[in-house]
């Protein structure tokens, strides 16, 4: 165990383990009617919204293209996002064009390409082009409009005009030269929930400062709008949460502030207060929002006091007890009035503040007890309660539950999902998708943040998937989703996004995605039933490959690195497959002297394939494991001659 867990948190988890979930609803209530019409636009959704990530609420291709000339003519409403502006000019010049010049309210035509952000060119143009203007769209939503010598990007709002250039970046081919031509597309898009991203909210080792920033990059990319600061290194978030930082590391803060204020997420400040904190104490909430000022300062604008992993049977000074009295709701009633104070004294006396965010102690499940009742009757209307859905690590997440949730916390929810992290099972990479959330779930929330690996670049993989149901759960399809990140982490080579889907498929499993290695087991049973050990032989000589490919081409060089022990025992163990392979051809053909050289020097492979750890940040060494149950039981039944058809 690498950390400590309170006997009454251990307790309870165990005890929901076991619980019934409630029963599976489907998607429920028709989704909004956003759909976009279109001039020569085709009906259904084609090639384009399979290239985009997350895919759009709705894309139809035109029948026309557009050409990226030499020079291009930029169109910006007033006071049009500049990081939109700039992703814009960025992605046409990726895409070949030589100048982006800024115009007025210059008309389209003299054979170059004109593209309008916002404003009243934009609005126009999207009518020319046959799609439907903001009016309607929800928060965040955008239209975007492509045909003829035309683009228009209009956002219902700032961070709409944002995701209208991400999603422009994604359609504009990538070129060294003008004149590449793209297809005429309409779209139509919006987010399912209104807040969708990271919470890094793990134990063991954290990420490193370049780390977060660089994912504060790729959320931006996926349409997610939140970073949740809240790591267990900060000492400053915890034991020392009264104190202020020192200049020092306040600036490195500030370094993430200002990258995530540029890329439209919402940073946000995370202090736990809950190891020493006197609810009861002026002094206490004084230095509460004494310290959140310090992070108004450097532009900080969403807080959040978690108090989990707490014992809420033990005050920390007598006159909490003497005040609130015993139980849990004595810890609800405390919890309610400390965090109104906040609310009251620091959220609502600043402006541009977003609702403040609270971690009960009971996050976990839907049981009605006094705690959450306290809570629901007491803490203000405003405030986000987080919640991990039903069990700390969730299997399954039903529209019933999350409603469910409302109702028992009595207040929005934000989910709090431990997906894809493994910090209690650090032996595993989660390389599989997001799982088992079922579609509407996240029209009931505030929003969902995800709990991602120690590893930030592997964690991408599961995050990207994250982002697609975030935004569209109604599209949303897991494996899908899957395919479409490891392509994009592969940078779009396909010798690569081969590799890194083998390497994947062998670290696929967890409390979402119980089956480990589907691919490789699929090849499996095919030989198990056919006896063809051609195309079984292909699929290992492939994992074994993978790992040096993927050192060799990964574009996230860290990818690798942090991957190190995995890729090491992929190809081991891929290496033992083989052997394991080759020695039931053996035995079945009556090779008896090359069956005896496989039994003999097969154990030893496959005690190497056990040996690569993963050293934890106290030097702890676990041994790591991919594939389990798959490879390892493949070899042993090919040892103990179990293998035959
Ligand atoms: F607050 C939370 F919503 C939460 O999930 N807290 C932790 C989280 O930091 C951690 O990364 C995650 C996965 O291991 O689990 C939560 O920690 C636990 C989980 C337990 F089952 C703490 C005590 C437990 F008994």
């Amino acid at each position: 165990m690498h950390r400590t867990r309170t006997a009454a948190t251990t307790g309870l988890a165990v005890a929901l383990a076991v619980l019934p979930l409630a029963g599976m609803t489907g998607p429920s209530g028709a989704a909004p009617a956003h759909e976009s019409g279109g001039d020569r636009a085709r009906p259904t959704a084609t090639a384009t919204a399979a290239a985009l990530s997350p895919v759009p609420q709705s894309v139809h291709d035109r029948s026309d293209h557009l050409t990226v000339t030499r020079t291009v003519a930029l169109v910006a409403g007033p006071g049009t996002d500049a990081p939109a502006l700039a992703l814009v000019t960025r992605a046409l010049k990726d895409a070949g064009a030589e100048r982006v010049v800024r115009a007025g309210h210059a008309a389209a035509g003299g054979g170059r390409l004109t593209v309008y952000v916002d404003g009243a060119g934009a609005e126009r143009t999207l009518e020319e082009l046959g799609a439907r203007g903001t009016a309607g769209l929800p928060a965040e939503g955008y239209a975007l409009a492509a045909g003829r010598d035309r683009i228009a990007l209009a956002g219902k709002d700032a961070t709409g005009t944002y995701y209208a250039a991400q999603t422009l970046s994604q359609l504009l081919p990538h070129r060294t030269r003008p004149g590449a031509r793209m297809r005429g597309t309409v779209v139509r898009d919006w987010p399912a929930t209104a807040l969708r991203g990271v919470i890094e909210g793990f134990y063991g080792t954290p990420w490193s400062h370049a780390a977060r920033l660089d994912q504060l990059d790729f959320a931006a990319r996926h349409k997610m709008n939140i970073y949740v600061y809240s790591p267990k290194d900060d000492a400053y978030l915890r034991e020392k949460w009264r104190d202020p930082y020192p200049a020092a590391q306040l600036n490195r803060i500030q370094e993430l502030v200002d990258r995530a204020r540029a890329r439209h997420v919402e940073f946000t400040y995370a202090l736990s207060p809950g190891l020493s904190v006197c609810y009861s104490s002026d002094a206490d909430v004084k230095a509460l929002t004494a310290k959140f000022a310090t992070l108004w300062d450097i532009g900080v604008r969403t807080f959040a006091v978690p108090l989990d992993d707490i014992s809420y049977t033990k005050w920390n000074c007598a006159a909490d007890k003497a005040k609130f009295g015993t139980g849990g709701g004595a810890a609800g009633t405390a919890q309610a009035q400390l965090l109104n104070r906040v609310n009251r004294e620091f959220i609502a006396r600043h402006r541009g503040a977003r609702p403040l965010q609270m971690v009960p102690t009971e996050y976990y499940d839907l049981k009605a007890t006094p705690y959450k009742a306290a809570l629901a009757a007491k803490l203000d209307a405003d405030v986000l309660v987080e919640w991990t859905g039903v069990g700390v690590l969730a299997p399954t997440m039903t529209v019933a539950q999350a409603k469910q949730a409302r109702q028992v916390f009595g207040h929005p929810i934000l989910v709090w999902d431990n997906y894809p992290v493994n910090d209690y099972v650090s032996k595993r990479l989660m390389l599989g998708p997001f799982n088992g959330r079922a579609p509407g779930v996240p029209a009931q929330l505030a929003g969902l943040t995800a709990n991602p690996m120690i590893q930030p670049a592997a964690s991408k993989l599961a995050l990207a998937t994250v982002a697609d149901y975030t935004w569209n759960d109604r599209a949303y399809d897991a494996r899908a989703s899957w395919g479409a990140a490891i392509e994009e982490l592969a940078g779009g080579d396909a010798r690569t996004a081969r590799a890194l889907r083998a390497f994947a498929d062998v670290n696929y499993t967890s409390a979402i995605n119980p089956h480990q290695a589907p691919e490789l087991s699929a090849a499996l049973d095919r030989f198990r039933k056919d006896g063809r050990a051609r195309p079984l032989d292909a699929v290992l000589s492939g994992l074994r490959d993978a790992p040096g490919v993927l050192r060799d081409r990964l574009p996230d060089r860290d990818f690798a690195r942090e991957s190190a022990p995995w890729l090491d025992a992929t190809r081991a163990w891929a290496v033992a497959a083989r052997d394991a392979l080759r020695l039931i051809v053996a035995d079945r053909s009556g090779d008896g002297a090359t069956a005896r050289q496989l039994r003999a020097r097969i154990p030893g492979l496959a005690t190497k394939a056990k040996s690569y750890v993963y050293v934890d940040m106290k030097g702890k060494r676990i041994p790591v494991v991919v594939g389990d149950g798959v490879l390892d039981t493949f070899v042993a039944d090919a040892l103990a001659g179990r293998s035959a058809q």
